[in-house]
């Protein structure tokens, strides 16, 4: 029954488009997306959850890759990356992020080292945004030895990648503790060390966005996940703390999100565990809503729907 439903909906993307409604992709369990706004077209980034229904762990081996020109109809494009695809690394295609530099488009990863044991960054790059990205650096760019602020292992995940007003670019990441870098010009190399940034409950998931003259890092915050956010003048900090943003998303305990404005609209992109009967925590659906700031730039707090 459900692999009937996921060809249908395969079916209806495919041919006919999908009705804007939650989650937008139905036919394969989607998490931890991030979006990137390139010409007019919107491209989803997700990891893809294919743990069996009573596994209760993730498995996720690929990422995938959606478009759209409205944010309603979703064209999958091929598999453009896997765990494979970094021969340092040995499972779990976890949250991530692709960002466009000088026409090359770089994609940070969360994966589990091979050798080293926890979670590690690394980089992929393509000249298009929807692939296929080979491995930019044939190493982790971050791995378990560099971040010294707790003795956790799997500290290093969720890399979330922003290129400031003047070209400086930062990669953020973390679970427990913020951490973040400069970047080189190159995208695969840091400039400088790496440095953390203090904020209330962070659990992991970073994303920084700027709107107007303000800087905006919002994170996976308490467990099982809200959404929480600061504000800054400066990307580099002081970052003051303005509350939640989203509240647990329904059936799931991780909560990720991506924030992006296309065509004079804000959104807030996420995951949730749904879909009915196997939709879960290890099960996620990538949704979106509209976002709205208030007039002294803080974000409302996300009104999430189904429709
Ligand atoms: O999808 C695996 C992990 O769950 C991600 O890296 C975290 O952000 C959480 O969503």
């Amino acid at each position: 029954c459900r692999r009937l439903s996921g060809v249908f909906a395969l079916i209806s993307l495919t041919m006919s488009g999908i009705r804007a409604q939650n989650p937008v992709i139905t036919h394969k369990y989607t998490a931890d997306p991030a979006a990137l706004v390139h010409n007019d077209s919107v491209y989803l980034y997700t990891g893809h959850d294919e743990a069996a229904k009573d596994f209760n762990f993730y498995d996720m081996k690929e990422w995938l890759v959606f478009s759209s020109a409205d944010m309603v109809h979703w064209k999958e494009h091929k598999v453009p990356l896997r765990v494979s695809d970094f021969k340092w690394a040995k499972a779990d295609a976890w949250a991530a992020q692709v960002i466009e530099r000088n026409g090359k488009f770089y994609w940070y990863v969360t994966v589990t080292h091979a050798t080293n044991p926890g979670k590690a960054i690394g980089v992929a790059v393509s000249d298009s945004p929807t692939g296929p990205f080979r491995d930019a650096l044939g190493k982790a760019l971050v791995t378990n030895d560099m971040t010294k602020a707790t003795d956790i292992s799997w500290d290093d995940l969720d890399p979330t990648v922003f290129i400031d007003d003047d070209g400086q670019a930062y990669l953020y990441w973390g679970n427990t503790v913020c951490y973040y870098a400069r970047l080189k010009e190159n995208m695969i190399e840091f400039d400088g060390p790496v440095l953390t940034v203090d904020l209330p409950e962070f659990t992991e998931a970073p994303w920084i966005h700027k709107r107007s003259d303000w800087y905006y890092l919002s994170y996976a915050y308490q467990f099982p996940e809200k959404t929480a956010y600061a504000m800054s003048r400066s990307i580099t900090g002081p970052w003051e703390f303005k509350g939640i943003l989203n509240e647990v998303a329904g059936n799931s305990n991780t909560n990720h999100q991506a924030i992006i404005r296309f065509k004079d609209k804000d959104y807030f992109i996420y995951h949730n565990g749904s879909i009915p009967t196997d939709g879960g925590s290890f099960r996620r659906s990538v949704c979106i809503d509209y976002l709205y700031y208030n007039e002294d730039g803080t974000m409302k707090r996300v009104i999430m729907t189904s429709e």
